[in-house]
C-alpha cells in the first residue's frame, strides 16, 4: 500500500509539475499574442499588421531599410490587396500623408525587373503599380515606393538613393511555432512518465 501510495503522490507531484510548466508555456504564448500591445511601441495596428510610418526623416531606400532594422522591423512588404488597401485607407485618411512618397521593401537591384521582397528575398508577392509604373526611368529605378495618385496609394519605382520617408513592418510572430512547441513538450513529458497510471 505504501509503495501505490507513494507511487500515486509522485504522480500527483508531476500533475502539478505538469500544470506549472503548463502554465509557463502558456504564459509565453500569451505574452507572444499582446507583443503588438506591449512591444510594438511606435509601431501602429494596420489591417493584419503592425507598421511604423517614419515622417520625421527622408533617407534614402538603404537609409530607410536600416532605419527599420533598427526596430527590429522590416521595410514593409505589401502582400495582399487586403493589406494594400488598409494601409492606403490608413495614410489617405490620416493629415498629412497625402503628398508624401514613403519607401517599402521592395527591388530590383539583382536583377533588373524582377522585383524582390528584401524581407525574405523572394519575388514580390502583390503589386499595385500607378499607370505606366514601373518604368526603370534613366534606367536608374531599383527600389519601390508608394505615393498617392488620385487619393489612392500606389506603387513606383525610383531611384534607390531618392530621399523619401519610410514605413516598416513589425515582424510577424511565430504562431504555428508555439503550438509545435507545446505539442513537443507534451510529447516528451509523456513519454518519461506514468503519470497516468494511478487513473486505473
Ligand atoms: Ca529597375
Ligand atoms: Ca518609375
Amino acid at each position: 500500500m505504501l509503495s501505490v501510495t507513494l507511487a500515486c503522490n509522485m504522480g500527483l507531484t508531476q500533475y502539478f509539475i505538469l500544470i506549472f510548466c503548463f502554465t509557463g508555456v502558456l504564459s509565453n504564448s500569451t505574452n507572444i499574442s499582446k507583443r503588438g500591445e506591449n512591444e510594438a511601441q511606435p509601431f501602429i495596428e494596420i489591417g493584419s499588421k503592425f507598421y511604423l510610418i517614419n515622417t520625421a526623416a527622408t533617407m534614402n531606400w538603404f537609409g530607410a531599410a536600416l532605419y527599420c532594422r533598427n526596430f527590429d522591423s522590416d521595410l514593409a512588404v505589401i502582400e495582399s490587396p487586403a493589406e494594400m488597401n488598409a494601409l492606403s485607407f490608413y495614410l489617405t485618411t490620416n493629415d498629412g500623408h497625402i503628398g508624401k512618397y514613403f519607401w517599402i521593401g521592395v527591388t530590383d537591384l539583382a536583377e533588373e525587373g524582377k522585383f524582390m521582397s528584401l524581407k525574405d528575398g523572394r519575388p514580390m508577392l502583390y503589386a499595385k503599380w500607378s499607370g505606366g509604373q514601373p518604368d526603370n526611368a534613366g534606367q536608374n529605378e531599383d527600389c519601390v515606393h508608394l505615393w498617392a495618385v488620385n487619393n489612392i496609394f500606389h506603387m513606383n519605382d525610383n531611384d534607390c538613393m531618392a530621399k523619401l520617408y519610410a514605413i516598416c513592418e513589425l515582424r510577424q510572430p511565430r504562431k504555428s511555432c508555439d503550438v509545435c512547441d507545446l505539442k513537443n513538450f507534451i510529447d516528451r513529458f509523456m513519454q518519461h512518465t506514468n503519470v497516468l497510471n494511478c487513473r486505473n
